[in-house]
């Protein structure tokens, strides 16, 4: 049976990020037996075309898209790929007859929403893997289908999202008909997952949502065949897609023991947990080739990090910032403004704790995009913010009401003395023509680990010319 797989995510903000969910489907897909092509719509010139010319030349009997990004989270710039996702699949049932099914991170926040407002056949909630294949061999039974995490056409709920309980049993990734070497050219990076599912419960976090509450491992070797495969395949630096890379904390060593242990001479990057980040840790991921880490820190206030169910404190901050300097790995730390709780007052605490700690780059949304399933959403349900029947389609922040009318303007007037912070929501320190001229001259890893070189030129300047 031939399949074909679109990812039709052209985000190229803050890089374009290779489909790595769409490269284990394919391959779990081809071991089960299926005929598949993948369609990567991220760099082709003409998307209509690209879709025409695959559906003509390989003639699916099924198509699966992978919607990755619902909006770009971004306020006040918000920007909603779901008009385009609609677009595509008009286009795919203008010229082909074969089913079409959802699946990705992004159709798993919103199943029956997205799969209403797109007019597919069904989805799969959750992980593809296992229920993909299955969900294709019923194909001409899916109105009776239980499957794990499908959703049909028009129904409401689904059984419970589609989970791998033994993530070592999946083949690796297949890159081979996905452009892995433009991602590294144009996006700096490839990437790699070690695990999947977090245990804790942020107010505002879809992650548990999408992977889990429960942390499945991936044993260390076959993180390190992953990452070999990389390098084979040109790519030498890449982005540990987990949600906190260094939970649990052992597990983490044991990564990093194992790229050392196979000489593999890949750089990468990760996202971080304030707490759980030890000495030995951060020498060992030092010594494993990572350049920096990205910490999910939110927000400086003890009075607002309780608020978003954050189980850390501002001298965990401190101390992690401090420990992953010591051993010479950059820092972020990622802020999420306008948290429940926040005043005028909490946000120059998270300000200044930025300023005291001076990482190498931080990076500040503002406003928490909200979504169905979090604690997040029955608060704003609580305050009125949102109806009981919202759709959450539309791109929808919550933005403490005692700051709702001012953050604007007080992030962009931090903006200003802060030239070496990224906004996202603002374009500041993000866009195209900034990162094209940092990848055509080499720069490899995420862009906000060379902040450091405009900070430096900045205190470069300030020292007086003898
Ligand atoms: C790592 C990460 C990043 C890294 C990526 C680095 C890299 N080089 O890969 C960085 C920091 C760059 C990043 C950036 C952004 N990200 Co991001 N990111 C993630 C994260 C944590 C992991 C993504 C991942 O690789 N997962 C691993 C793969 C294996 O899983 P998967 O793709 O979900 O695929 C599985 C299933 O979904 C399913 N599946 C997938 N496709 C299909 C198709 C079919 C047919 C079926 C049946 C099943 C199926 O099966 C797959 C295998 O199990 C997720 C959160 C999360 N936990 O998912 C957010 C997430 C994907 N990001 C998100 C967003 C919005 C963004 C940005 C727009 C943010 C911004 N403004 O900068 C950008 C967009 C970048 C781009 N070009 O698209 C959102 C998307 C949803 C939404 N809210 O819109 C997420 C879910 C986080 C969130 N807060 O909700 N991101
Ligand atoms: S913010 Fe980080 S620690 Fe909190 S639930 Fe999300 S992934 Fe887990």
């Amino acid at each position: 049976m031939r399949i074909l797989l679109i990812s039709p995510n052209m985000e190229n903000l803050p890089d374009p990020v290779a489909p790595l969910g769409l490269a284990y489907l394919s391959s779990a897909l081809k071991f089960q037996g299926y005929e598949v092509q993948c369609l990567d719509l991220c760099f082709v010139e003409n998307w209509e075309e690209a879709i025409a010319k695959s559906i003509r030349d390989f003639s699916p009997e099924a198509i699966g898209l992978s919607l990755r990004n619902v909006d770009n989270l971004s306020y006040p710039n918000t920007i909603s790929y779901l008009p385009f996702y609609k677009k595509v699949m008009e286009r795919c049932r203008e010229l082909s007859s074969a089913s079409i099914f959802l699946g990705g991170s992004g159709f798993t926040l919103l199943p029956a929403a997205i799969l209403r407002y797109l007019g597919a056949d069904g989805g799969i909630v959750g992980e593809g893997e296992e229920t993909f294949p299955e969900l294709l061999k019923g194909i001409d039974k899916i109105s009776s289908c239980t499957i794990e995490g499908f959703l049909a056409r028009d129904a409401e709920d689904f059984s419970k999202p589609a989970s791998i309980r033994d993530l070592d049993s999946l083949p690796p990734p297949d890159w081979s008909s996905l452009d892995l070497r433009k991602y590294f050219k144009e996006g700096g990076m490839g990437n790699l997952q070690s695990k999947r599912g977090c245990p804790f419960s942020c107010i505002y976090c879809t992650y548990p949502l999408i992977e889990g509450r429960k942390v499945r491992l991936r044993s260390p070797a076959k993180v390190a065949q992953d990452a070999e495969d990389l390098i084979r395949r040109g790519v030498e630096n890449a982005f540990l897609v987990d949600n906190i890379f260094n939970f649990p904390e052992s597990h983490a060593r044991e990564v990093c023991r194992a790229l050392v242990e196979k000489g593999i001479p890949l750089q990468w990057s990760c996202y971080a947990h304030p707490s759980y980040f030890s000495p030995a840790l951060a020498e060992d991921m030092k010594t494993a080739g990572c350049t920096g880490v990205e910490f999910g820190t939110d927000s400086g206030s003890p009075r607002v990090l309780v608020q978003l169910g954050k189980n850390f404190t501002p001298d965990d901050i401190r101390r992690a910032t401090r420990l992953a300097r010591k051993v010479g790995l950059e820092v972020c730390h990622s802020l999420s403004l306008g948290a429940p709780g926040e005043t005028s007052e909490t946000l120059q605490e998270t300000f200044e704790l930025m300023e005291e700690i001076s990482p190498t780059a931080v990076i500040a949304m503002v406003g928490l995009r909200i979504f169905p399933g979090t604690g997040l959403a029955c608060l704003a349900e609580a305050e009125g913010m949102i109806a009981p029947a919202h759709d959450f389609l539309e791109p929808t922040f919550y933005i403490a009401p005692a700051i709702k009318d001012k953050i604007v303007a007080f992030v962009q007037e931090k903006a200003k003395v802060h030239p070496d912070w990224i906004f996202p929501g603002l374009g500041v320190n993000v866009s195209l023509r900034l990162q094209t001229k940092l990848r055509q001259i080499g720069v490899k890893g995420p862009l906000w680990e060379h902040m450091k070189i405009k900070r430096e030129r900045r205190a470069s300047k300030k020292v007086p010319h003898v």
